[in-house]
C-alpha cells in the first residue's frame, strides 16, 4: 500500500513536469509549414524521391532524371506531365496553381508512383 502511494506521487510529479514543458507557445507544437517556391524531385534507381511531397500553391516542381534509363512524369489524370521521355540529366518542370492531390507515375515503368500534395 505504501509503495502504491509513492508510485502515485511520483507519477503526479512526472505528469506535472511534462505539462509544464508543453506551453501553447512551444515551437514544437506549431503546425508544419509547407515549402514554397521551387522544389526538386529526383528520379533515381527507378523511383521518384521524395515520393510524397507537400508544397504550397504556386510552387514549381522540377523533376530531374538521374537514372541511366529514360523516365517520364505523367499525371494519373493526364492533366500535366512531360510529353517526352527524360534522358539522363534532363528535367521537367511544372507549376502547381491549385490546391489538391496530384498522383503521377512514369509512363514506361508504371510501378513508379508518387504524389504531389498542393496546399493553400
Ligand atoms: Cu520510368
Amino acid at each position: 500500500m505504501k509503495l502504491k502511494a509513492i508510485l502515485m506521487i511520483v507519477s503526479i510529479i512526472l505528469l506535472t513536469a511534462c505539462s509544464m514543458k508543453t506551453s501553447p507557445t512551444d515551437a514544437g507544437n506549431q503546425p508544419l509549414i509547407p515549402v514554397t517556391g521551387e522544389k526538386n524531385v529526383t528520379i533515381d534507381n527507378y523511383a521518384f524521391s521524395p515520393a510524397d511531397l507537400t508544397v504550397k500553391v504556386g510552387t514549381t516542381v522540377t523533376w530531374t532524371n538521374k537514372d541511366a534509363a529514360g523516365h517520364n512524369v505523367i499525371a494519373t489524370d493526364n492533366s500535366w506531365g512531360s510529353s517526352s521521355l527524360l534522358k539522363t540529366g534532363q528535367s521537367y518542370r511544372y507549376t502547381f496553381t491549385k490546391a489538391g492531390t496530384y498522383p503521377y507515375h512514369c509512363g514506361i515503368h508504371t510501378e513508379m508512383k508518387a504524389t504531389i500534395t498542393v496546399v493553400n
